[in-house]
């Protein structure tokens, strides 16, 4: 009898298993996967989360993705491509253009090129495949995303437009596109949870100077309020109009980041056991 108990387990639990796998490849599977070969790359890469960290401008993004980074085996940390945003290859000219500058120093002229290019960067970023340490982790392989596709549109550009930066045509063209290429890419640039590093706009601007950024020598705290402000629509208030379904149902994990915790090991420990609790949920 024991026997019969124990293998109506294993059958329950082979038939859960393929039942979840099946799901997974009708999910993320693309109809060039078909071959058994990307098929079993695709269950693969099915068990690998993604998440995005958000935050306002020097929160402490960075910091905390490299902190992930040595915390977890079975995680990968993608940073900002701002190295991209800072050096444009024009192709033909002898020197390469720094459109975060440029953006910065006039606002009005190239906001809307800098959303294209930011965009389409994360896009990059976010299609990237997981590295093979991940495919073959034993516990949850997760992708971290410093940024996404999402806030460049919920927190950027919105802003932009808002400030009157980017025109209202422009910002009718950026949705259309941003809103196409979402929905071509489907479940490949989906987020499985997002965290939200939030900090007074007070405390990023100190971040701020300390951190001396060339470019961002001008912005002011405004300017950051403003963006808090974006986040706390979008992430903590909900009142962000938002136009794609599986967005407005990914869990957000809450983590202060107005504490010191680039010093304070403690600090750090507290947040890495939140970061793991959920990401075992995810
Ligand atoms: N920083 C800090 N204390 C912290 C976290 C970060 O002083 O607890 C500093 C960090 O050394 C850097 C600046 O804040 O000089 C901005 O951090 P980061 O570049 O990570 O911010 P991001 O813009 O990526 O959010
Ligand atoms: O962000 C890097 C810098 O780039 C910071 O000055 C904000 C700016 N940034 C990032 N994404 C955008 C978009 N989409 N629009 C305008 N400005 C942007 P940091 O927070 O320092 O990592
Ligand atoms: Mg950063």
């Amino acid at each position: 009898k024991q026997k019969y108990v124990v293998s109506v387990h294993r059958l329950a639990h082979f038939v859960h298993a393929n039942a979840s796998m099946a799901r997974s490849v009708s999910k993320r599977c693309t109809s060039s996967s078909s071959n058994s070969h990307s098929t079993h790359v695709a269950m693969d890469a099915n068990r690998v989360k993604r998440v995005s960290i958000e935050g306002n401008i020097a929160v402490g993004k960075s910091t905390f993705a490299r902190l992930l980074q040595s915390a977890g085996e079975d995680w990968e940390v993608v940073p900002e491509p701002i190295g991209k945003w800072q050096s444009i290859d024009s192709g033909c000219s002898q020197t390469a253009s720094n459109l975060l500058d440029m953006m910065y120093q006039d606002p009005q002229r190239w906001s809307y090129t800098f959303q294209t290019n930011s965009c389409m960067s994360r896009m990059r970023t976010q299609l990237q495949p997981p590295p093979e340490r991940l495919l073959n982790a034993e516990g949850v392989a997760v992708q971290v995303f410093e940024r996404s596709v999402y806030s460049d549109r919920y927190i950027f550009a919105l802003n932009m437009f808002q400030l009157g930066c980017i025109n209202s045509t422009e910002w009718a063209i950026y949705q259309d596109w941003h809103s196409f290429l979402v929905e071509q890419f489907g479940h490949q640039v989906e987020l499985e949870g997002i965290i939200y590093l939030r900090a007074p706009p007070q405390k990023c601007m100190e971040r701020l100077g300390r951190r001396g950024r060339m470019e961002e020598k001008q912005v002011q705290l405004d300017y950051l309020e403003k963006l808090h402000g974006q986040h706390e629509e979008w992430l903590i208030e909900k009142s962000t109009r938002l136009h794609f379904e599986h967005l407005t149902r990914v869990p957000i994990l809450v983590l202060d980041a107005g504490m010191e915790f680039e010093k304070y090991l403690e600090v750090q420990a507290t947040m890495i056991t939140q970061v793991k609790e959920f990401f075992s949920k995810l």
